[in-house]
């Protein structure tokens, strides 16, 4: 007999997802799953989104990290409702851990849930967590090739925003590249150019999650 672990909790897991999703949809959510490498500004993403859409969408974030709370703290300065989870070494959330997250959350009250990933372009494209979407962000000192050779979430994400392109004139980042190796993982893909910093490029990603959430019976 041959016993394949990562099978095992892959299944699981999305067992779990499946729960999640159903939980979620129940309660009228839209739940989006941010993933990136450390670093490539997601909690920022998050933060000028919720001051550019706050207002016009109910906005919840559950926050991933390996410690600390330093991303909810963030968040929460905001008046958002955030739940922090420590994954304690774990390179993703998984689905059973926003579980956890959601028996805390004001469920009623959020029309978008955004789920900020463990910072890691590998783990998080395996376990599903009952989102209604990945949003890949690649940011431009990571490199044009990253795409190319991390596949998988690329090949899985509805949105790719290619962040910190205030910064473009500083690096050897291949924009023809990059488009090219997206067109051949996932031709379907969204991209948005922005500059969470700059806010630069980011009207176009808060039209988009207004049409996303305008379904939402919460709307
Ligand atoms: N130049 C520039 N810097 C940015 C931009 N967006 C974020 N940053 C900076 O990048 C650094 C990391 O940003 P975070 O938002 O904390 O990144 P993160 O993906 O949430 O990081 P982890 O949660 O640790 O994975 C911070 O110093 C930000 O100010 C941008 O568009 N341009
Ligand atoms: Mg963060």
């Amino acid at each position: 007999m041959q016993i394949n672990i990562f099978a095992d909790i892959l299944k699981a897991n999305t067992e779990s997802a499946r729960e999640n999703r159903r939980l979620l949809a129940g309660k009228g959510l839209t739940a989006l799953n941010l993933i990136s490498s450390p670093g490539a500004g997601k909690t920022t993403l998050l933060e000028e989104t919720i001051k550019r859409a706050g207002a016009d969408i109910s906005i919840g974030v559950i926050e991933g990290d390996v410690q600390t709370a330093r991303d909810a703290e963030r968040i929460g300065k905001l008046g958002v409702p955030v739940i922090q989870l420590n994954t304690q070494g774990a390179c993703h959330l998984d689905a059973a851990m926003v579980a956890e997250a959601l028996k805390e959350l004001p469920l009623e009250k959020i029309q978008l849930l955004f789920i900020e990933n463990v910072g890691n372009l590998i783990c998080p494209a395996a376990f599903e967590l009952g989102e209604d979407g990945k949003i890949v962000i690649l940011s431009v000192p990571e490199g044009s090739d990253k795409v190319a050779k991390y596949p998988a979430i690329f090949e899985k994400a509805e949105v790719c925003i290619l962040n910190k392109i205030d910064l473009l004139e500083y690096t050897d980042f291949n924009r023809e590249k990059f488009y090219q190796d997206m067109n051949k993982i996932n031709p379907e893909i969204t991209v948005f150019e922005m500059s969470a910093s700059t806010g630069e490029g980011m009207e176009s990603w808060i039209c988009w999650l207004k049409r996303k959430t305008q379904d939402s019976p919460k709307a």
